[in-house]
């Protein structure tokens, strides 16, 4: 490399004298302390006398405690819990004519990335199915550089400017002279701050939705949210938002089931991810861009640089260009998943910034932060977030450093080491800033054109299903009703009547309130001492399109059940044949069938013994994607006597999930249903009209393993939510 020291030490296999010593036998079965001394005894500390004190001579306890004590460092103050992946990405095509970024063009070539997923507001240890936005981070370790995309999984952002980040957190964290509650933005503060802070609202629509509670991290978008700048090897500069678009489409829980999988498996999400790679079903996204040219800066009715708004995919298309695939689990969740450390600031040649306030912000944060949790400057050395592509530069010492640099010089220009290491010419890949024209007044203020505050939060109401559409009406009603001031519910009442009468009406009946027809009170304190108010009005601009298919989470693709789990519920006695063809089908389409039996073990069936996974006791219909009774008399009667198990299938039916039943084990679905079960007189292999309409809402009942075809096809579509209009049983 053109510019290196003959001695730069960059290289820590250079650590030659010493090396020259070291033993390079394998100990891995021997235990050693930390100075590579063999312990005897790594049972009894040393004590004077059998009976008597431990000794401060021991020096191996003293060790092992020490370190033991300091295993811990801050978590992250927002998306301290997290679980991450390695992978690749891979461009389809040469990116050439939107930018020079080495790795964007070279179909061929996969660079490696590491990605982490998170909540943001919940403390290391609190659950995945917390309602809350999920962080979406990657880390493409290029032959350029590190480039981060550090994303959430939705588009937009509470507020405007980076100065209130402190504020939008510390009200959702859990308030401060109880610490209550965790992981939940259904709290007074919360909503107080929202009530006050208007900007937030368009991002407040996607939090209660369900895309706050998705089923898996395998099945979330993921978005770059802020405005970038793409840069091509002439130095134009386009316009650019990130997306990240699931292969599985986008597919979340009902709100009562994701705070029965918080009490069931908190680590839902983690061993989701964890348990499909394990398994080889490797999570894939396509890399969307959607690029602007810098003429049509000004074309739209709201501001490219405005963080809390979308480009709605009508106005500019996301081209798909390349794709991301997470195909290695961490070998060690703190050394990799716990030391990440991300930075909006790690952008290579090609990439650049734009002025977004949020954005500018982060620049700063996301460096500071790792000072504090790593423990100093030197946390770019730890393996994780080490570049693939050597270090070479003047900066020194500092806590931690692993290192060792050679030379005696450490600073630039010299003339006794040759100038080196030199500055690289733009051409040979040196990043150079993109040249942008910025002229204006040092001035505190926001953009007048940041001042919509209400339309895309009207344009993703539009774009709802029904569906979805109760289900946001539902969260506002719960998290609200969390809410102790009135005066705070009655706002954020004002403001929804605001994005939509239809949904504060709704919102309003719940919470016991009235739309007031006249509201006085404030309804944006998020203003400097001596602003006008009227300049800081919240109001609702022009809306670009009325409704965005993009938004619908239901017009995302379906039909892909890998890794899906489907619960198989068996006693004594059950139909063998049945349960093989139904595991052979759900494995063929990358799905699981997992065994729920009254007792763990093996549970024996009409052609022998079958491993179980779960029993009615650690097992949940909450923790599954479908469920399936085979035949067995003794083992439907036996099943049907235990009101754990018709629970477990009445409450399937209540989520809507496929449940499929073969000879006997309809009797079962029947009686948790407790709805109208059709005749089964059709000749054999054909379904009556009545049974016809039972499977278009996902309840398969058939003759024996024939089902499994239809059962897969009904979990493709994940649910039927044609049953939430209905009077669900009584679980
Ligand atoms: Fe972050 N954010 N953030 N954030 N953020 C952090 O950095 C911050 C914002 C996001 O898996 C912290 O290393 C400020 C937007 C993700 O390690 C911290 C502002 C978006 C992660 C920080 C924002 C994000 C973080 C905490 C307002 C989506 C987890 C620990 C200007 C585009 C990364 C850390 C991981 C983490 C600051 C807003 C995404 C404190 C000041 C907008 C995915 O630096």
């Amino acid at each position: 490399m053109k510019g290196k020291r003959p001695d730069d030490g960059t290289d820590n296999a250079k650590l030659r004298q010493l090396d020259e010593f070291r033993d390079t036998n394998d100990v891995k079965n021997l235990l050693t302390s930390n100075q590579g001394v063999k312990i005897n005894d790594d049972q009894n500390s040393l004590k004077a006398g059998v009976r008597g004190p431990t000794l401060l001579e021991d020096f191996l306890f003293r060790e092992k405690i020490t370190h033991f004590d300091h295993e811990r460092i801050p978590e992250r103050i927002v998306h301290a819990r997290g679980s991450g992946a390695h992978g690749y990405f891979q461009v389809y095509e040469p990116l050439t004519k939107y930018s020079k970024a080495h790795f964007l063009q070279d179909p061929s070539a996969k660079t490696p990335v590491f990605v982490r997923f998170s909540t943001v507001a919940g403390f290391r240890g609190s659950t995945d199915l917390a309602r809350d936005v999920r962080g979406f981070a990657v880390k493409f370790y290029t032959q350029e550089g590190n480039f981060d995309i550090v994303g959430n999984n939705m588009p937009v952002f509470f507020i405007q400017d980076a100065i209130k980040f402190p504020d939008l957190i510390h009200a959702v964290k859990p308030e401060p002279h109880n610490e209550i509650p965790q992981a939940a933005s259904a709290h007074t503060t919360f909503w107080d701050f929202i009530s006050l802070t208007p900007e937030s609202l368009h991002t407040v629509m996607w939090l209660m939705s369900d895309r706050a509670i998705p089923r898996s991290y395998r099945m979330m978008e993921g978005f770059g949210v802020h405005t970038f700048r793409l840069v091509d090897a002439k130095g134009v500069g386009r316009f650019v938002k990130f997306h990240w678009k699931p292969k599985l489409g986008v597919h979340s829980v009902i709100w009562d089931e994701a705070q029965q999988i918080s009490g069931h498996d908190p680590d839902f999400h983690r061993r989701d991810l964890w348990d499909s790679i394990a398994a080889g079903a490797f999570p894939e996204w396509e890399f969307g861009i959607q690029v602007v040219e810098e003429k049509d800066e000004h074309k739209f009715n709201f501001d490219l640089l405005d963080p809390t708004k979308i480009i709605p995919e009508e106005l500019v298309p996301v081209e798909r260009v390349g794709k991301l695939v997470l195909n290695r689990n961490p070998d060690n969740f703190f050394a990799e998943t716990e030391q990440v450390a991300f930075c909006v600031g790690n952008i290579v040649p090609g990439i650049d910034f734009t002025n977004d306030p949020l954005m500018q912000g982060r620049l700063f944060s996301y460096l500071d932060t790792q000072l504090i949790r790593l423990g100093g400057p030197n946390f770019q050395e730890i393996p994780i977030n080490r570049p693939i592509v050597p270090i070479n530069n003047n900066q020194r010492d500092g806590h931690m450093r692993m290192r060792i640099n050679r030379g005696m010089t450490a600073y630039q220009p010299n003339s006794i080491e040759g100038n080196n290491p030199q500055q690289v010419k733009e051409s040979e890949g040196g990043f150079v800033s993109y040249t942008e024209k910025v002229d204006g007044h040092k001035i505190r203020t926001r953009s007048e054109s940041f001042m919509d505050h209400y339309s895309q939060a009207t344009l993703f109401w539009n774009s709802m299903s029904d569906t979805e559409k109760k289900h946001i009406v539902k969260a506002f009603r719960f998290e609200l009703g969390m809410v102790t001031a009135v005066s705070v519910r009655e706002r954020m009442v004002v403001h929804l009547s605001k994005i939509k009468k239809e949904l504060a009406q709704e919102v309003a009946e719940g919470l016991g309130l009235e739309i007031p027809t006249h509201y006085d009170g404030p309804l944006n304190l998020n203003v400097p001492a001596d602003a006008n108010p009227k300049d800081y009005e919240p109001r609702s601009g022009k809306l670009d399109v009325e409704k965005s298919q993009a938004l619908s989470q239901l017009n995302t693709p379906k039909g892909d059940i890998t890794g899906r789990k489907a619960a198989i519920l068996v006693a004594e006695g059950f139909d063998g044949a049945a349960v093989e063809m139904m595991m052979k089908a759900l494995k063929e389409a990358g799905a699981m069938g997992m065994i729920i039996a009254p007792r763990e073990g093996k549970v024996p069936g009409d052609k022998g013994k079958q491993m179980v996974d779960f029993s009615f006791l650690t097992a949940s219909s909450a923790l599954f994607d479908a469920v399936y009774v085979p035949g067995g008399q003794k083992s439907v009667e036996m099943l049907r006597a235990d009101p754990k198990v018709i629970h477990f299938v009445a409450e399937a039916y209540k989520h809507c999930k496929p449940i499929a039943a073969s000879g006997e084990g309809k009797q079962l679905v029947q009686m948790a249903m407790r709805g109208p079960w059709p005749t089964d007189k059709g000749e054999a292999g054909k379904k009556d009209a009545s049974m016809k309409d039972l499977a278009a809402e996902g309840v398969i009942v058939g003759k024996d393993g024939k089902i499994s075809s239809d059962f897969i096809k009904a979990m493709g579509e994940h649910r039927f939510w044609m049953r939430e209009a209905k009077t669900p049983p009584p679980v």
